[in-house]
Formats: C-alpha cells, sequence, structure tokens
C-alpha cells in the first residue's frame, strides 16, 4: 500500500502555538479550599454575579437543574440548603451561564478563517450563542428559524435514501428532546443515529449486556456506602466526577478499602479533602486509595487474571473463596472459565500488567478479606482494541465472589455525559432492539426502518465515502472528539449540508459542508417557557435514576429555543403531513411528551407523577436483583485474552487524557491543578527513563508521529514533561492528539476508537 501522510502543519486543524508551561510539583490531595476558589473565581469571572449566586443554590438541588457536567448520582435525603456540587460542576455550568454573548456583529467581525486560527479555549471563551446563523461566503450572517429550517429540510427531502443523512447526539440532551429527536428520525427512515457514547461507554454497554444482560451498571449510590471494598480501575474522579469522592469517602468512613488501578497516581484516588465540609477541610481529609496499582496502559486484563489466578490458588489451598451457591445457580461458562484461568503462566500476566508482584499478592488478599465488592471504571477501560474484553473481565472478578446483585457490591460503569445514559434508555441508538421499535410502531403507528444504521465511526466513514451527505448534530462537538481529525474534517467538508444544534461555538462550526447552519439553543440552566408555562425536563443519571431538571437563569436572548422546540418543528417541516405525530402540541406541555414517553418504553409508568417526587425514581435494572436477562438467562462468565503488544525501540504507547481544566472538547482553563501542569496544553508527559534513552529533556518540543495500516499521522509541537507514568506509556491531552488516532483502529464489537492505545514515536520538532 503506498504510503499517505497527513496532517501537515498547513491545514492544521489545532493552532499549534504555546501558551507558556509552568510546572509545578503534582498535588498530592484533591479537592480542599483551592477546588473551592478556583469554582468560585470561574463562576464569578464569567458569570453575573446575581447569576452566579443563583445557580449555586439550585444546582443538583430538589427543584433546580441538573448539573450539566458528570453523570454521578446526587445524595437522597441528606440535603442541605446547598445542593451537591463540585468545582468542574460549577466551571460547567459558568462556561454555559457565561455573561458574554454572540452577536450578529460578532460573526461580521470574525471570519470563519480567522475563527479558525484560534485555540478552542479562545472560541468556547466568545460566549453564547444568540440567533440562527448560516454560513455565507466567509462569514456566518443570521438566518430566521423558518428559513433555517426549510433549507434543512429541502435537504432531507431531497435525498434518494434516508440513510443518507447521520443524526448525532451527544450526552446532554434530555429524555424529552431524545425521544422526540430519535421518533422523528426513525419517522424520517434511519436509524443513522451515531452518538457520544460510542467514543465512551459503548465497550462497557457491550461487555455488561453479553455478561449480565443490561448496558448499565448494577449499583446505587447507597451501595458505595456499604462496600468493603471498592475497586477504581481506569478512571479520575478528582477531575471528572469529583462528587464521586465523597461517597468514596463514606465507604472508608464505614470501614471500606479502596484499590486505584490506573497508570497515573492521580490525586483524586489517592487522598481526597470533602471541601462541603468544613471540619475536613481543616483537618487535611481522608487518604483514600489503600493500595495503588500503577498498571501499565492496557494491562488491566492481565492484571485482572493475575489477581483471579490467585483467588484459584486460594481457592485450592484454604476454599471459601469463590461464591458456590452464586456461581452454581446464577452462572454459565464457568467450567470453560476455570480451565481457561488454570492455563494461565502467572509470570507472564504479572510482567503484562507491569504491576509488581508484591502487590498483586496484595490486592488478592484484599479481595478475599472482603465479601462485598463494586469496581467502577471508565474512559482508561473502554478506549483499547481489546476493551469489551476488558469490561468482561471485570464482570469475571465480581462472578467469582457473587459480588453483584448484593447489597454494597456490583458493576459501576461511571458515566460521561449527564444524560448520556439516559438518551440511550430513550432510544438513540443506531442499533436499536426489535422490541424497541416493535413498541414504537405499536404506538405511533408507523414502520420504524429495521436495517441498523452508522455509528459514530462508521458515519464518519460514511460521509468521507460520500454515503452519507446531511450531517445534523443535536449538541457535542463532532469534529473535535472524534477521532482522525482531519479524516473526520475532510468527512464533513465533503457534506452538502452540516447542521448543529449547539449553545457554544466550537470547531464544528468551522468545519463543514456546503451549507451549514447552527441553530442555537436553552442549556440546562436557561428558563424554558412554553405555551403551557415553564417547562421542566428529565435526566438518568450513571446509577438509572430518572430525575427531573428545571432551568433556573433567563436566558441570554429572546431567539434561543429549546431542543424540544427544535425538534419538533423539524418534524413537521421535513415529515409535513406524512407524520400523524402531534409534534406542535408536545412542544406547548413537556408532560404530553413524557406521556408518550410512557406508553413506549419499560419502567417509565406514573412518570408526570414519579417525575415530580423530588428523588426522581429507579428504573428497572435485572442485574441488581441477579435476574440476569442475557441469553442463557444467567450471567455468563467470559474469556478474554490479555492485550499483549510489542513496542519497537522508540516506540510509546500514548493514552489522551482530561486535563483537570476542560469538559471534552470544552476548555476551561489552561491548568491541570492536580498534575501540576499550568498555562499548557500542548504537553506530553512522559517517564524519565525514557527520556534519557530518547535523548530528551524537560521543555523540548517534539513532534508526535503515528503509524497505522499504512498512513502516516502526525501531531506538531508537543512539550516534554517528565512525569510519573510506567516506561513506554505516554500521555497526552485530548482534542490536541486526536489527529493521531486512526479512524480504522477501534475496539472488537463495541466500535469505540483506540484513544487510550495509541502507538506513537518522537520528532525532534524542527519549530521549537
Ligand atoms: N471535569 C470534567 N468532567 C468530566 C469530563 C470532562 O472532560 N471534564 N468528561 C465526562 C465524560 S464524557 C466522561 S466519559 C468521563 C471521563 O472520565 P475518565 O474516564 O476519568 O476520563 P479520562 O481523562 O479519559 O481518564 C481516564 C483515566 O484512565 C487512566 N487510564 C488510561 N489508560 C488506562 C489503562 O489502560 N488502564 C487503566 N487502569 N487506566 C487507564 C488515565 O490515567 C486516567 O486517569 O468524565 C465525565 N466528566
Ligand atoms: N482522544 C480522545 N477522544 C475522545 C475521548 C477521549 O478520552 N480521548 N473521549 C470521548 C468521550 S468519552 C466523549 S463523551 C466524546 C464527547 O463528545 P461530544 O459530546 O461531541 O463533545 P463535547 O465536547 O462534550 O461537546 C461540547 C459542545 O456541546 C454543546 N453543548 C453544550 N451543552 C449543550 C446543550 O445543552 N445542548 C446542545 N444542543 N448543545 C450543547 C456546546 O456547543 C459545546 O461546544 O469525546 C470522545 N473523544
Ligand atoms: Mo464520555
Amino acid at each position: 500500500m503506498e504510503k499517505e501522510t497527513i496532517n501537515d502543519s498547513t491545514n492544521a486543524l489545532t493552532p499549534e502555538g504555546f501558551t507558556g508551561l509552568k510546572l509545578k510539583k503534582p498535588a498530592a490531595k484533591a479537592v480542599g479550599m483551592p477546588a473551592i476558589t478556583s469554582a468560585m473565581k470561574h463562576a464569578f469571572k464569567w458569570m453575573d454575579a446575581g447569576d452566579a449566586v443563583k445557580v449555586m443554590f439550585k444546582v443538583n438541588q430538589k427543584g433546580g437543574f441538573d448539573c450539566p457536567s458528570c453523570a454521578w448520582a446526587d445524595p437522597d435525603g441528606e440535603r442541605s440548603h446547598l445542593g451537591e456540587y463540585c468545582e468542574n460542576g460549577m466551571k460547567a455550568i459558568a462556561e454555559e451561564a457565561t455573561n458574554r454573548h454572540l452577536t450578529a456583529e460578532f460573526f461580521k467581525k470574525h471570519s470563519i478563517q480567522e475563527l479558525s486560527s484560534w485555540s478552542d479555549y479562545q472560541i468556547g471563551k466568545s460566549g453564547r450563542l444568540t440567533e440562527p446563523m448560516i454560513l455565507r461566503g466567509s462569514h456566518y450572517e443570521p438566518i430566521s428559524w423558518s428559513d433555517a429550517f426549510a433549507t434543512i429540510a429541502s435537504h432531507l427531502t431531497a435525498l434518494r435514501n434516508p440513510n443518507e443523512a447521520i443524526f448525532y447526539t451527544s450526552g446532554r440532551t434530555s429524555n424529552e428532546a431524545a425521544f422526540l429527536y430519535q421518533l422523528f428520525i426513525r419517522q424520517f427512515g434511519t436509524n443513522n443515529m451515531p452518538d457520544c457514547s460510542n467514543m465512551c461507554h459503548e465497550s462497557s454497554g457491550k461487555g455488561l449486556m453479553n455478561t449480565v444482560g443490561i448496558g448499565k451498571g448494577s449499583v446505587t449510590l447507597e451501595d458505595f456506602y456499604k462496600a468493603d471494598l471498592v475497586m477504581v480501575i481506569g478512571q479520575n474522579p478528582g477531575t471528572n466526577h469529583p462528587r464521586m469522592l465523597s461517597a468514596l469517602e463514606k465507604c472508608k468512613e464505614n470501614g471500606g478499602k479502596i484499590i486505584a488501578v490506573n497508570p497515573l497516581p492521580e490525586a483524586g484516588l489517592l487522598h481526597y479533602i470533602n471541601p462541603q465540609s468544613v471540619g475536613k477541610m481543616i483537618t487535611g481529609g481522608i487518604p483514600l486509595a489503600d493500595l495503588f496499582l500503577q498498571v501499565k496502559i492496557n494491562g488491566d486484563i492481565a492484571l485482572l487474571k493475575a489477581i483471579m489466578f490467585l483467588l484459584l490458588e486460594k481457592e485450592k489451598n484454604i476454599g471459601g473463596v469463590f461464591d458456590w451457591d452464586f456461581i452454581k445457580s446464577k452462572t454459565e461458562g464457568f467450567d470453560a472459565f476455570l480451565e481457561d484461568l488454570k492455563q494461565a503462566d502467572f509470570q507472564q500476566l504479572v510482567r503484562l500488567s507491569g504491576v509488581p508482584e508484591t502487590q498483586i499478592l496484595q490486592a488478592a488478599d484484599m479481595i478475599c478479606a472482603r465479601k462485598n465488592m463494586i469496581i467502577c471504571w471508565a474512559m482508561g477501560l473502554t478506549q483499547h482494541k481489546n476493551a469489551v474484553g476488558n469490561v468482561q473481565e471485570i464482570v469475571n472478578l465480581l462472578l467469582l465472589r457473587g459480588s453483584i446483585g448484593r447489597e454494597g457490591a456490583g458493576t459501576c460503569p461511571v458515566r460521561g455525559h449527564s444524560n448520556v445514559q439516559g438518551d440511550r434508555t430513550m432510544g438513540i441508538w443506531e442499533a436499536p432492539k426489535e422490541a424497541f421499535l416493535d413498541s414504537l410502531k405499536k404506538v405511533f403507528d408507523f414502520e420504524p426502518p429495521r436495517q441498523h444504521g452508522y455509528d459514530t465511526v462508521a458515519a464518519i466513514q460514511a460521509m468521507h465515502n460520500r454515503k452519507a451527505s446531511v450531517f445534523f448534530a443535536l449538541g457535542g462537538n463532532f469534529l473535535s472528539a472524534t477521532p482522525d481529525t482531519e479524516f473526520t474534517a475532510e468527512a464533513l467538508r465533503r457534506c452538502d449540508l452540516t447542521v448543529h444544534v449547539s449553545t457554544k461555538l466550537n470547531r464544528s462550526h468551522l468545519v463543514h459542508g456546503k451549507t451549514v447552519l447552527i441553530l442555537p439553543c436553552l442549556g440546562r440552566t436557561d428558563i424554558d417557557r412554553q405555551a403551557s408555562g415553564e417547562q421542566f425536563v428529565s435526566c438518568e443519571n450513571s446509577m438509572g435514576v430518572v430525575h427531573s431538571s428545571r432551568g433556573v437563569l433567563e436566558p441570554c436572548s429572546p431567539y434561543l429555543k429549546s431542543e424540544v422546540a427544535i425538534i419538533c418543528e423539524l418534524a413537521q417541516a421535513v415529515l409535513g403531513q406524512k407524520s400523524r405525530v402531534k409534534w406542535a402540541e408536545l412542544v406547548k406541555n413537556y408532560d404530553l411528551i413524557r406521556d408518550l414517553i410512557e406508553k413506549t418504553i419499560e419502567g417509565f409508568n406514573d412518570y408526570n407523577k414519579r417525575i415530580r417526587q423530588p428523588e426522581g425514581f429507579y428504573l428497572p435494572n435485572g442485574s441488581r436483583v441477579q435476574d440476569f436477562k442475557t441469553v442463557t438467562g444467567k450471567a455468563n462468565f467470559t474469556i478474554n485474552k490479555p492485550a499483549e503488544w510489542s513496542l519497537k525501540k522508540g516506540e510509546y504507547m500514548m493514552m489522551t487524557i482530561r486535563s483537570h481544566d476542560q469538559f471534552n472538547t470544552t476548555i476551561y482553563g489552561l491548568d491541570d491543578r492536580y498534575r501540576g501542569i499550568f498555562n499548557e496544553r500542548r504537553v506530553i508527559l512522559m517517564n524519565e527513563k525514557d527520556m534519557t534513552t530518547e535523548g530528551v529533556k524537560m521543555g523540548d518540543v517534539v513532534d508526535l508521529v503515528g503509524e497505522y495500516n499504512g498512513v502516516t499521522r502526525e501531531a506538531k509541537r508537543f512539550i516534554v514533561v517528565p512525569f510519573d507514568i510506567p516506561q513506554g506509556d505516554v500521555a497526552t491531552y485530548f482534542p490536541e492528539a486526536n489527529t493521531l488516532i486512526p479512524i480504522d483502529s477501534f475496539a472488537d464489537v463495541s466500535h469505540t476508537p483506540t484513544s487510550k492505545s495509541v502507538v506513537i514515536t518522537l520528532r525532534r520538532s524542527m519549530s521549537q
């Protein structure tokens, strides 16, 4: 195959300028006073003071709005006058409720070429979108809502086949909007519904569905308080789910232990000071992880297998380790699993995991001594080639101990976007279940398309090879969130129409099809007024609790529409008389939408009544009660091979991670405080020994080069920073390093891009 080189700096999609790196010692503790100060700083810098105070009293508070940051659950029954919130939640709110607004003047002043040269930080900080815009020549100009809908409708109805359109969803979309969106798309005639979940917890969904019969976690928040042991694998809660730290703290106060598994000694995993408890802030908080296993990138299956190998030894020698009653009555596939485990080469597993043998012994001892175990995980496990295997291996360990569907025990994939789980429940899925489609057919009396649609990777490929020509995004920042930035950019450029329903300007608005529209919408914090009065929406958190969210701030512009309104008006413009759904009525009163959801989806009985309960309600979850809805009717043991790869001299395994000052592609600030990295994002974290071998010093500037399937990809100008990371592993931030993630490198089964295992080499940069 002929070698192709892409990503030359002439068309860089991420500006490569430096902002001025400063380094400090990484923090030993998470949260505490600096976190509160940082939260306040963000709130008061970007918001009006009155608004800042108002949101602080209403975030995650009963009757208030759901924090748009992460999907961690809210504690019940222990509310103070302040809802539980965190530093990064406040940053997310300040980002949305900013007092800067983008008017027509702004777009007149700045051409799309000029905006493209801005950093993501600058683009984001420019403010909230205030009216619908269309690109004319080199500048965005205002367009009326009705003309915008007519433009989209003319493109969609002119397609030869509905499968030439792609409808993306990001995980902030409410249940009500998501349900109507998928209904519109299926009435239009396609299942092309890629979503952010495809890049996120799809591997968890697939792995869990296959083993325990439901693609969601089994635990509740209360289970954390009762667990004897919590393993946190491949997750950085201090930054990405800070409210989870108070649950871990409670677990410890009740006598529980914590094992952390991560290539990086993340501050939030090791030590925590609760910012909402003055007493604890004075006393300096508590150590969190009792055992930290510094696994090599993608060494997790090897580690888990090595632990289970030791459990097997103990079972043989002293017994009482495996939960035989559970295994016999509730599981399938144990014999084959055991046979495979017996064959394992323990020393080889230790080597592949990168964790010292003594620590693996310690972990096995800790597990044996404790009955009820929860395992939590996030992107550190789901974004590898063998990601589904990673999740299944976790399930194996829990099944051996009968540690699922019991108090204080079970699976906990910690979700990202605040309603990503709810969107899936509402049917945002390119591969819907037949039963779901049957239900839609029955309730709405139409024939939904049965052919599965494109997921995120397939959608990019379809646009690239011109099988799809209309791209519509309900939220998100498709260009920057997806892999292989240059390839994806080209895919978007080949479209006839690209449309984004957004709250803020982002890079996906700047790399576009022939026609491009931005439709500005209300965010979580905004009051949503419709004909019947103020509306609220609902979201499902990581633990399967559905609860309401009601905005509290005056919208920044009279031209914003709610996502629900946008979908209803779009559906009328596109489907016209072909749809019998009363779109115009639904937008007036969201209770009517919830009635339709109740009719269509299991678990939403008395939706309108139960959603008004302050604490919301739980959705049914078989794995929570040991009712495993798999093909076998039992929980399945599986055999998963440890990842094995060999790096040639000069090659490194790169993971792309989040800094403390970002929410996915939204850059709140330029610091990664806990890791001690300030005022710079174009950095590569490296082990000092590797730096010596490589002949680079702290502060040197290198280009990153990846070769995959005959294609060379480059990302230029990253500053080398020594860090406590296993040899052979390096870390960069996303989205800057996304140009290096090959479009054709994704997880088996789930197709999640391998954002946490990318093989690269370094080259001294010509431009220092
Ligand atoms: N403030 C803030 N909150 C967020 C987000 C945000 O960007 N900012 N994003 C939201 C979203 S959508 C999501 S999905 C979640 C993401 O939450 P996380 O999954 O915590 O986010 P990442 O930064 O991707 O970090 C993954 C962690 O896995 C570790 N890791 C990487 N590779 C491996 C591996 O092979 N094995 C193991 N054991 N560990 C590994 C990394 O060192 C890092 O600590 O957070 C959500 N919450
Ligand atoms: N290399 C690498 N790539 C990754 C990851 C990684 O770890 N490494 N993580 C992946 C993961 S886990 C995820 S979830 C994806 C995230 O992918 P996305 O969800 O597509 O990206 P976000 O950055 O969360 O989207 C931010 C944009 O959403 C819009 N927005 C914010 N709030 C609202 C709202 O209420 N309504 C609407 N309509 N729009 C809104 C704003 O315009 C903002 O610019 O990225 C993935 N990409
Ligand atoms: Mo995510």
